[in-house]
């Protein structure tokens, strides 16, 4: 892969079905009203932004009823293939990719697009405040922001709408930062599968700058592997980032957030990330949302190279 591409693709995907509150799919528009398009190529990136972000609205099914509990499968399912195909294609041209969400579910397709094209190698990096590794059979929500993991790594078992999905995560590849809402049957799963896991209990014993630097040992020792980022901004606390449809207390500092950003873009191993969960229609007032805004921004553009000095 190439080590320090000079384009970035970027994508706004404009979708909340993978959960119930309407909002964040105005998260990209938003993002890119506040000036990331700008921001990137102030640092220097050449960027790939074909203007639109309702890509995905006609592959809305007319009819989608749940399956068992699951909500909208087919419709989900059908983003995240859209969204596969569309960081693959910009992937393979050795661009970065930048998915602005939308929900976590397109992180289904984001990564699918990325180990479609860096295969095994690809390590994934997942910040949250939730593993969002549930299957289909575990949910006790059927929302389906809450699985997107168990898919790539090929433990969700058959779902209509999920057939295109190749398993190509190694669960030895994955590692989270962040954790502190993990429903039981999922600690079951990151147990039984021997998944790294950086809750905010590791982040408090060890700060951040030891995670960080544990987290990329165990996924690329040797910094020589392409790493996919995937940030859910609910993974930083509240008073942080107060706009997003599942807040948890005892998150992320502002600081912490953006260390993981900046010690992830000096490893120049990054060849795609998400942000993820932004809902500006959430937050208790205008102040608020445009201040989860303005970090949504500000996270992309450390992760893309903004250094402090
Ligand atoms: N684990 C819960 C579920 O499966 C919550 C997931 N919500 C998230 N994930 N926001 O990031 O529904
Ligand atoms: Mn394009
Ligand atoms: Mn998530
Ligand atoms: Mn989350």
């Amino acid at each position: 892969f190439i080590k320090s591409p000079s384009s970035v693709a970027v994508l706004g995907v404009s979708f909340s079905g993978g959960q119930p509150k309407g909002g964040v799919d105005e998260g990209p528009i938003r993002m890119i009203e506040h000036g990331i398009l700008d921001q990137i190529k102030d640092l220097g990136w050449k960027v790939d932004h074909d203007g639109r972000l309702d890509h995905y609205k006609d592959l809305e099914p007319a009819e989608d009823p749940d399956i068992g509990i699951l909500k909208r499968p087919r419709y989900v399912g059908a983003v995240s293939k859209a969204v596969s195909e569309a960081v693959e294609s910009h992937a393979r041209q050795g661009q970065m990719v930048l998915t602005l969400g939308g929900d976590h579910s397109i992180g289904l397709g984001t990564v699918s697009g990325s180990t479609a094209v860096y295969g095994e190698d690809t390590c994934l990096i997942w910040v949250d405040a939730h593993a969002d590794i549930n299957t289909p059979d575990s949910t006790d929500s059927g929302n389906l922001h809450g699985c997107p993991i168990s898919w790539m790594l090929g433990i969700a078992g058959k779902v209509e709408g999920f057939e295109w999905v190749q398993p190509r995560l190694k669960p030895s590849n994955l590692v989270y930062i962040g954790l502190r809402d993990v429903d039981p049957a999922e600690k079951r799963i990151l147990r039984e599968h021997n998944i790294k896991a950086f809750s905010m209990f590791e982040v408090d014993k060890y700060g951040i700058g030891k995670v960080v630097e544990m987290a990329l040992d165990h996924v690329n020792p040797d910094r020589t592997k392409p790493i996919h980022l995937s940030f859910d901004v609910d993974a930083l606390d509240p008073s942080v980032a107060p706009a997003t449809g599942t807040p948890v207390r005892g998150g992320l500092t502002f600081r912490e957030g953006h260390y993981i950003c900046e010690a992830i873009a000096e490893t120049k191993c990054l060849v795609a990330l998400d942000v993820v969960e932004v809902n500006p229609l959430l937050g208790s007032d205008e102040a608020s949302w445009q201040q989860t805004v303005k970090i949504g921004c500000s996270l992309v553009r450390s992760a893309l190279g903004e250094t402090l000095l």
